[in-house]
């Protein structure tokens, strides 16, 4: 333990010595350059004042403090990211001629925002919501930006209803009520009017909408984009990230008692697997389809609400990307990142997803208003690694000193320059896509198919998973307080699955209308006729893809999981001894939960620091318990009752407990239903047993006895 406490403690030294190297024996000055020698006190005509307005230190100080904030993002304001890189595999060529996907050697550097979308800048982690997932890719040709979410698909198909979608799920106008949050009126009254919203919306009412961490979510581009390859030839791909740490989530009771319990809980996640060494790894996949099969499918390729089956086209893994280093500083780096779907490369091109060619205007216009200049790519965290001639000029913050006569083209005074780029240099072209069409403003026949894709994922999802869907759905339309907007819901959901929705309508003590106002595609053209635009019917062209369900992930590895040690003074050491070893060596993150903070002895009167004292901390911030044995540790913790609570609370979330000797009476104590057959609770076991245990993440089917438990 000493030896640990040592080697932190230097960890800690270092990390202050980088901390303060760039003002290390530095005087604080002015933004002049001044050197200050008062900064606690205004100038005053006397010891109790008048502040005198001659005060230029004060001004400039509160002047600077008053503007510190900048317009936050109108979606995806709660955030965090990361620096980390990016590596390739395996060329290919083939499909593509951009240099980070067939160059090998590279290792192409990135920096990551994850976020939620409904919730402002200090909205709590975990809301039921997507996840944005966005990766500034600099590689040696220019920024790519690859501006993704956690789930496959999105709510609408057509970037003119983006501004109706977000205003339905942001707080109510009149009340600015709820905050982070989609379980209201209008979120509602809009899903279950625009009827394609209902796939996307089914994957946020399963676990994806509360991820156990930003390392365990899957990514995605959702939109089909083109990779175009030295011949010019184009190929349709879907891009996706596959969490080394498997796709893992929270039950719904601890995310709301995580929000309450420790509001960072992802941003702090993030940040403390980063300052572990413990970098969190997602391999890179990628789904190719051959222009000529662009017809093939029952859905269409456009269509942002639908994705491609991996039983229909597997994902080809390519390459991977880690994330290890944290910002330094959170508003110059996460929060004055600007992503734009419109950064791209050679070798990888648009397709004409309708959403997708909305968002190329959109996220240059957001810029502008959140980070206030053009010149937005000069800020640090926005500069591609390559250097940028134009002859671009000026305007709000320009940090340059652009040189020379010359700012247009052609000119003969600068002879050209900056010149174009030859074709061997790369220069850009767009693929050549032939278009010949009526201007119109409408929606192809072939996005209207809105009930089958939500029925697919719903009928490639686990029993326990399918639970946690229906609870999902009752949850958030009884958050509702118009009936016939319940209806409507619960009609649209009997379109996905029957059983479902009688599910669901029990929960809320309604009957599912035998039929309703027809629920209109409302980005439709006035003119035309509504019935042939009617969501048709769903159909079954796959059975079920098992890539959907989170229990064909990975569950292998107990890496950076948290486990609270409950104990007190006076615990054994002797068996806790190889269980801290063998977790600690699995990757484990040990930390030890004790009626008080500072130290606790154990019975071989050895010091053990406490990371947490009981009443600082709560069961839903871990992922396993492990109970010491040691007669004097296991009656003091039976005194207090939350150390009761911490383990009911663990019990009734599914989470793997190992109880040693005495421990095993702290267990009796909480009343837990059966834990003697459970798979997940283990009495005197091996070490080994309880990794993989916690390795399963949870033991779901404990879920059909937990109801009974109160917390
Ligand atoms: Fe965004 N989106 N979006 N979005 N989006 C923004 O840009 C927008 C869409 C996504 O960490 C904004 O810089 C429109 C799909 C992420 O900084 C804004 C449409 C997908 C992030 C904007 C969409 C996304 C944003 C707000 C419909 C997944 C956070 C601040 C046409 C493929 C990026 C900003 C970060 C952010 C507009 C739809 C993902 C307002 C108009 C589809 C991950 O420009």
């Amino acid at each position: 333990m000493a030896k640990q406490k040592t080697s932190k403690t230097s960890k800690k030294v270092d990390q202050l010595a980088e901390h303060i190297k760039d003002f290390k024996d530095k005087t604080l000055t002015t933004n002049q350059g001044l050197k200050v020698n008062d900064t606690n006190n205004s100038l005053k005509a006397g010891e109790r004042g008048a502040t005198l307005l001659e005060d230029f230190l004060l001004r400039e100080k509160i002047t600077s403090f008053d503007h510190e904030r900048i317009p936050e993002r109108i979606v995806h304001a709660r955030g965090s990211g990361a620096h980390g890189y990016f590596e390739l595999y395996k060329s290919i060529g083939k499909y593509t001629k951009a240099g980070l996907f067939t160059d090998t050697q590279r290792k192409t550097p990135v920096f990551v925002r994850f976020s939620t979308v409904a919730g402002s800048k200090g909205s709590p982690d975990l809301a039921r919501d997507v996840r944005g997932f966005a990766v500034k890719f600099y590689t040696e040709e220019g920024t790519w930006d690859l501006v993704g979410n956690n789930m496959p698909v999105f709510f609408i198909q057509d970037a003119m209803k983006f501004p109706d979608l977000i205003h339905s799920v942001k707080p109510e106008p009149n009340k600015e009520i709820p905050q982070a949050a989609s379980a209201h009126d209008t979120f509602y009254d809009f899903v279950s009017r625009a009827t394609e919203t209902l796939h996307n919306h089914i994957w946020v009412m399963s676990d994806r909408g509360i991820p156990r961490s930003y390392r365990m979510m899957e990514g995605f581009g959702i939109h089909t984009f083109r990779f175009i390859n030295e011949e010019g030839k184009s190929h349709f791909v879907k891009f996706h990230w596959k969490p080394i740490l498997g796709v893992h989530s929270v039950t719904w009771d601890e995310a709301v008692k995580i929000n309450g319990a420790d509001s960072d809980f992802h941003r702090r996640d993030l940040w403390d697997a980063i300052d572990d060494g413990q970098f969190p790894e997602w391999e890179f996949g990628i789904q190719v389809v051959p222009e000529e099969e662009e017809h093939k499918y029952d859905f269409d390729l456009l269509d942002p609400t639908k994705l491609i089956p991996e039983e229909l086209v597997p994902v080809e893994i390519i390459g991977k990307m880690t994330l290890n280093k944290n910002p330094e500083n959170f508003f110059a780096e996460t929060e004055q990142v600007a992503f734009l779907p419109g950064h791209i490369v050679p070798g990888i091109d648009f397709t004409n997803d309708p959403l997708l060619q909305g968002r190329l205007f959109s996220y240059r216009d957001t810029q502008l208003s959140r980070l206030g200049s053009p010149n937005f790519h000069q800020i640090p965290i926005n500069r591609p690694v390559v250097p940028s001639h134009n002859n671009q000029r000026d305007g709000h913050m320009q940090t340059e000193i652009p040189k020379g006569q010359t700012a247009y083209f052609p000119n003969s005074l600068s002879m050209g320059c900056p010149h174009l780029a030859k074709m061997a240099e790369g220069g850009f072209t767009h693929h050549q896509e032939r278009i010949d069409a009526h201007k119109i403003r409408s929606r192809s026949t072939s996005f209207s198919d809105h009930y089958s894709q939500p029925a697919l994922f719903y009928r490639s999802l686990a029993k326990w998973e399918q639970q946690h869907v229906a609870d999902a759905y009752t949850f958030e339309l009884g958050k509702c307080n118009h009936q016939e907007i319940q209806e409507r819901m619960l009609w649209v959901i009997s379109q996905i699955d029957q059983q479902l929705a009688k599910q669901v309508a029990t929960g809320l003590g309604l009957q599912i209308p035998k039929s309703i106002e027809q629920p209109v595609n409302q980005a439709i053209g006035a003119d035309a006729d509504v019935d042939d635009f009617q969501p048709q019917p769903k159909k079954e062209y796959l059975k079920k893809d098992p890539a959907l369900s989170q229990a064909k992930t990975k569950f292998d590895s107990i890496a950076t999981r948290q486990i609270a040690v409950l104990a007190a003074d006076g615990f054994d050491m002797k068996s806790f001894k190889p269980y801290k070893d063998a977790l600690e060596k699995a990757g484990a993150v040990v930390k030890i939960v004790a009626p008080h903070g500072g130290n606790i002895n154990c019975n071989q009167d050895m010091k053990h620091i406490v990371a947490a004292a009981i009443m600082t901390t709560e069961s839903v911030l871990f992922d396993a318990l492990l109970i010491p044995g040691g007669d004097e540790s296991v009656k003091s913790l039976l005194k207090t009752a939350k150390f009761t609570k911490f383990i009911r609370e663990a019990y009734k979330h599914c989470k793997a407990i190992a109880a040693l000797g005495a421990g095993e009476k702290l267990l009796k104590n909480a009343g837990l239903p059966d834990y003697k057959k459970d798979k997940a609770v283990f009495i005197e076991a091996k070490p080994q047993k309880f990794i993989e245990g916690i390795a399963q993440h949870r033991n779901w089917e404990r879920m059909e006895q937990t109801d009974a438990i109160a917390v």
